[in-house]
């Protein structure tokens, strides 16, 4: 089978360098101290007293050893997303289901090699408390002689060359969300008023940010007609926040007076401190490869006056697209190539909310190295995530080929039948239809360890699959009691290798098999170049609708799916897929448990 073996070859190919990777060592220290990242001081996660966490950059084949000490009040963990831990499952930092949590004052070694190129992130897997800002970029330079989709932008030799020299050298821009709850306050907080609560104080660039309060009227202003219509016509609060009515929280009970002040509403401005990116008009091009660590919310990111060619997403080349702005969902990465010929000044770099659960946004400064105070730059959107005009290009995110093309099997092996929807209350999001995943399951019996812990989640929860198949992910935003027909945008990531988003369509996926589907609405299907990927946006904003992803299992071992927006996932919103059990490895005795 053609395509199959051009997979794998990909991927045979990949792993060579490793024999002769470098040996690198990083190492973590985890503080919990005071920080005031948008103005607003609270306790918060440092590493080695920076926020965001240092830039691991490593090149393609390099064997890491990631070293993280404990100092946090808390147990912990990390996992590193994108990563495939090809060989190495027991480095995916999900405690219960590669290790144990790693208590306060212990210490514990990741070890993986790094068998793909690209942007990635390293961030806590335990419980939420990756919006206590334990987040951190990685980047993978690939291996030379990689194909580079540069000649795809120019066929200028020299805008070529400059555009390699910015690849090898790009700027990690980490886009994050922030509250001044702690995640454990905001978790509690849903389980004691029964609301989902969903309004945060800030957006960050690269840790910084400042609370804005625009006024009631400027807020109206930036609302869509969309919006308008999904909160009734009623008023959002002053931090941009939606109010509590059936489409947002369905017909469950709850009480909105449990939700203390400051919280949903009560903005109060803050100076906060931003962000400046220097660039050299003398590079030509530069790379900026966006990050999103964000716990709850989608961005919109856009460079005034600077169209941005996307040309990486999740870690893997695409064909560039010329674009003046794209959104950004939890855990996605998207890279821009962008050309420095304006004039040498202050560019602003916008970064709204998507306007699809909350109006507010952050801001950095692009400056030029020499520039001159010229007054502001032109924006292309708007604090409300809306372009500022009908010729604002947008990228197009239906279609992201990979370069170089990729093909996954024409037919898979085994399908996996997921529903998403809220049950039992308004926060609590399940992932395949009725029951919910624990994410404080198996703590002490992690399922690499104690295949038998399975039984405390079910098997509903731990499906399996056989090693060297294809596999399809049948995801259904689907219809449920009490709850509005609508559903905000779920971001589906899968830990270990990425998966082929193959299928998508409006309504209930009424086929009985993925190949009746392609054969019925092969409209709805792309088999030959489909978008690679390790974090999958849902969207039901109008109502249901499915999406359907490939892969093959190349790697033995449990491994999370799960919906990235921090709070859906600890409500429930997983499962655990085990991978490869006709093949899971043994674990090294240093592992041992
Ligand atoms: C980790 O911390 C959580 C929250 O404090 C606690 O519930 C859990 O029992 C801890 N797990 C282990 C294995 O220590
Ligand atoms: C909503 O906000 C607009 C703009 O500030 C204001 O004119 C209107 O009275 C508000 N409506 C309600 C119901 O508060
Ligand atoms: C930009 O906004 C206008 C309305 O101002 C809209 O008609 C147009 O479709 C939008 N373009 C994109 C690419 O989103
Ligand atoms: C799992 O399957 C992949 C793809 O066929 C293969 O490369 C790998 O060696 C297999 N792993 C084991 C442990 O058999
Ligand atoms: C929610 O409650 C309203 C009012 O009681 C009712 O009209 C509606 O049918 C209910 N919707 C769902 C989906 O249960
Ligand atoms: C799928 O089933 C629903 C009823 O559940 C029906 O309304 C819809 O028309 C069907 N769609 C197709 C494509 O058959
Ligand atoms: C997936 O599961 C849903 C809910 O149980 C069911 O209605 C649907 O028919 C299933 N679809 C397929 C293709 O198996
Ligand atoms: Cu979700």
């Amino acid at each position: 089978m053609a395509p199959l073996k051009s997979f794998v070859a990909l991927f045979a190919a990949s792993l060579l360098p490793s024999v002769y990777g470098r040996h690198v060592p990083f190492e973590l220290d985890l503080t919990w101290e005071v920080g005031s990242p948008d103005g607003n001081p609270r306790e918060m996660i440092f590493m080695n007293g920076q926020f965001p966490g240092p830039e691991l950059r490593i090149d393609e084949g390099d064997n890491v050893e990631f070293i993280v000490h404990n100092h946090l009040p808390f147990n912990t963990s990390i996992h590193f997303h994108g990563i495939e831990q090809q060989n190495t499952v027991w480095s995916d930092g999900v405690p219960g289901l590669t290790q144990k949590p790693i208590q306060p004052g212990e210490s514990f070694t990741y070890k993986w090699t790094a068998t793909q190129y690209g942007t990635y992130w390293y961030h806590s897997h335990a419980r939420s408390t990756m919006a206590d800002g334990l987040y951190g970029p990685i980047w993978i330079n690939p291996k030379p002689g990689s194909p580079q989709p540069f000649e795809l932008i120019s066929n200028n030799e020299d805008d070529i060359r400059a555009m390699r020299r910015a690849e090898a050298n790009p700027r990690l821009v980490v886009l994050s969300d922030w509250d001044h709850l702690t995640s454990e306050q905001y978790q509690a907080l849903q389980q004691y008023s029964g609301l989902d609560v969903f309004c945060v104080d800030s957006i960050l660039i690269n840790g910084r940010g400042a609370v804005h309060c625009p006024s009631a009227d400027e807020i109206y202003s930036y609302e869509t007609p969309y919006l308008r219509g999904a909160i009734d016509n009623k008023n959002l609060t002053d931090k941009g926040c939606y109010p509590n009515i059936f489409k947002t929280q369905g017909n469950f009970s709850y009480d909105e007076s449990k939700i203390p002040p400051g919280v949903n509403s009560g903005c109060v401005a803050t100076k906060g401190s931003q962000e400046v990116i220097e660039v050299d008009a003398r590079e030509g091009w530069a790379s900026f490869k966006f990050i999103s660590a964000a716990f709850m919310k989608s961005f919109v990111v856009s460079i005034d006056e600077h169209p941005m060619w996307v040309y990486e997403v999740d870690g893997h080349y695409i064909e560039p697209q010329l674009v003046e702005s794209f959104s950004m969902f939890n855990g996605e990465r998207y890279s821009a190539m962008v050309k420095l010929d304006k004039t040498p000044k202050d560019y602003t770099i916008r970064i709204p909310d998507t306007n699809v659960d909350q109006i507010i946004a952050g801001f950095a400064t692009l400056s030029y190295k020499n520039g001159k105070d010229l007054g502001p730059s032109k924006p292309y959107v708007n604090y409300g995530g809306q372009n500022v005009s009908a010729d604002v290009v947008a990228l197009n995110v239906k279609s992201l080929p990979p370069y170089p093309p990729i093909k996954p099997a024409a037919h898979a092996d085994k399908m996996l039948n997921l529903t998403l929807g809220r049950i039992d209350s308004s926060w609590q999001w399940t992932l395949q239809g009725n029951q919910l995943y624990d994410i404080m399951a198996n703590l002490d019996t992690p399922l690499l360890f104690d295949l038998d812990a399975r039984k405390n989640l079910g098997s509903k929860l731990t499906p399996s699959t056989t090693n060297g198949t294809w596999v399809d992910l049948l995801l259904q935003m689907g219809e449920f009691p009490n709850t509005p027909p609508i559903q905000a945008p779920h971001v589906i990531h899968k830990h270990s290798n990425k998966a082929f988003i193959i299928g998508f369509g409006q309504g209930f996926f009424n086929w009985t098999s993925v190949d009746e589907a392609v054969k019925e609405a092969p409209g709805s299907f792309e088999l030959e170049n489909p978008q690679l990927r390790d974090t999958f946006v849902t969207n039901a904003l109008t109502g249901p609708a499915w999406m359907v992803l490939r892969y093959q299992v190349v790697n033995p071992g449990p491994f999370l799916l799960h919906c990235h927006i921090e709070t859906h996932l600890a409500s429930g919103m997983g499962v655990a897929l085990l991978d490869g059990i006709d093949k899971w490895p043994e674990v090294p005795p240093e592992y041992a448990i």
